[in-house]
């Protein structure tokens, strides 16, 4: 045994024979998230559509660390009793997970229906119902039916459409049992991952554009979901829809640099901004605009690469957002670079944001090149949010960490300690209004770009097993104490 592990058992006998510690509030919601892609597996089983995740794994296996793709996964499709078991036994009151669209519309479109992925919801959503498990529902994460990719995917403004057909077939189908809706994961994401980069689907780098386009097709696309919803649904089925949002804490390289301070503000923006603005006070960001159009001016375009609302689309999306759906991972240092009149022969969001990103040495890293443990991010963000858009009720719906498959995960459970200790400040020193918790994830599952090299699992998944062998972690053990005991140690977490 580790210092560390020692220390840390210490400190969780402590906690259990004791119970001396910070308590969540009564209405506090814990659960876990996993997403469609990440587990199902069943790529092409029952009737199921190409999805741009299938597409891009099969076409461009380099792409992905351990050249592997989703076409098993998890294999949930045919293993979810065994899944839902778990979250009985976790005693968690809800589970995010999503709805694969080529699994209800094998070609994007209503004009064919595939009802034995339809049924595959339906028995999932039963059974939680009848553990007493709230569903949290996600739309879309991420698994677009490729032939809508052909059409463009998300720079393209008639995905808006499709995207409404799909959504009020949801609602139709599965209403009676969902409460709090997600239309989109993280398109902050998909919009710097995969069309400004040819990291994650469609691959589409897209310098300078790419990145706008998306946005704004999503939100539009987000609204319209939301309004058919409001209009068609709500009145017999009274649930809530949002967004979900992802940001990293940006923090100034040197707080007492104005300039330092106004670069990781102007980041803020650009990133949480450019989807917050318009949902909660209407149009995109002024700094977004300035600078986004000043450069496309001085680059030469015709017209800047920011697409504009019209003032109905600006009506259209403002207040669509029942609830803050956060995910947080992880902060970043920022600092200014140059002023945005200069490098013009570079188009791309990062040069209209006229700003570098970089990481505190101090910050533990995790196996993952990008994720660092950062606590106190997590409340700066949840007070950002708070204060930008006139404190919504945020529900956190991401948050976890990577690791190399460890069953004894011990920085996984003091990650999450750490985040929830500041979640619970945010709450009772901050008076925030945070509804509830997801930690990702129930299992490991395919991580995108990592493949299955990085694990974020309570549950560990043998992927060269027959059975794909489940296998609780340290951290499960951690999870399910707390969501029984709804306190927690903070003393460490300053
Ligand atoms: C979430 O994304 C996803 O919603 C979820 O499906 C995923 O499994 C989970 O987090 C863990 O990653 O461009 O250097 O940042 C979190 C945000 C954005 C983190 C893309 C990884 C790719 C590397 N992710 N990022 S980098």
């Amino acid at each position: 045994m580790s210092i560390k592990q020692i220390l840390f058992l210490i400190v969780f006998i402590n906690f259990v024979s004791f119970g001396r510690t910070d308590k969540f509030p009564d209405n506090f919601l814990f659960g876990v998230a996993t997403s469609a892609y990440q587990i199902e597996g069943a790529w092409n089983q029952s009737g199921k559509g190409e999805s741009m995740w299938d597409w891009f794994t099969h076409n461009f296996p380099e792409r992905i660390q351990d050249t592997s793709n989703a076409d098993i996964a998890c294999d949930s499709y045919n293993r979810y009793e065994e899944d839902v078991s778990f979250l009985k036994d976790l005693n968690v009151s809800f589970y995010r997970f999503s709805i694969s669209w080529p699994r209800i519309f094998p070609n994007g479109q209503n004009n064919r229906v595939n009802w034995e992925g339809v049924n595959y919801y339906i028995a999932v959503f039963k059974l939680l119902k009848e553990f007493n498990i709230e569903p949290v529902v996600t739309l879309y994460h991420w698994d677009l039916p490729q032939p809508l990719n052909n059409l463009g995917g998300w720079t393209n403004p008639l995905l808006v459409d499709y995207f409404a057909n799909y959504v009020r077939f949801c609602y139709e189908q599965f209403g009676q049992y969902v409460k709090y809706w997600i239309t989109l994961n993280e398109p902050q994401t998909t919009c710097i991952n995969g069309y400004s980069s040819t990291e994650f689907a469609p691959g589409y780098n897209i310098k300078g554009l790419g990145f706008y386009y998306c946005a704004y097709v999503h939100l539009l696309a987000h609204a319209r979901a939301y309004h058919i919803y409001k209009d068609e649904f709500y009145e017999t089925q009274q649930g809530k829809v949002s967004i979900d949002l992802t940001m990293r804490w940006m923090e100034p390289l040197n707080k007492s640099d104005e300039s330092h301070v106004l670069a990781a503000e102007r980041t803020l923006q650009f990133t949480m901004g450019l989807y917050g603005h318009p949902l909660y006070l209407g149009d995109w960001p002024q700094i977004v605009k300035d600078n986004v159009d000043k450069r496309s001016e001085l680059q030469g375009y015709a017209r800047s690469r920011l697409p504009k609302f019209t003032s109905e689309q600006i009506d259209f999306i403002k207040g669509t957002n029942d609830y803050f759906a956060l995910n947080y991972y992880t902060s970043n240092l920022v600092y200014p670079t140059h002023d945005i009149t200069e490098d013009l022969n570079e188009t791309s969001y990062g040069k209209d944001m006229g700003v570098s990103l970089s990481i505190d040495s101090s910050w533990p890293s995790s196996t993952s090149s990008w994720l660092y443990n950062v606590p106190y991010g997590l409340r700066s963000m949840i007070n950002w949010v708070a204060e930008q858009y006139d404190n919504p009720e945020i529900f956190i719906l991401e948050n976890g960490f990577a690791d190399l498959h460890t069953l004894d995960d011990y920085d996984r459970i003091n990650y999450l300690n750490g985040h929830l200790c500041h979640t619970l400040r945010a709450i009772n020193e901050d008076k925030r209004t945070v509804i509830g918790y997801a930690l990702w994830s129930l299992m490991d599952n395919f991580e995108w770009s990592d493949g299955y090299e990085q694990s974020f699992g309570i549950i560990a998944v043998d992927f060269s097993s027959v059975n794909l062998t489940r296998t609780v972690r340290a951290s499960y053990e951690w999870y399910k104490n707390l969501i029984e005991s709804r306190t927690i140690d903070c003393e460490d977490f300053e």
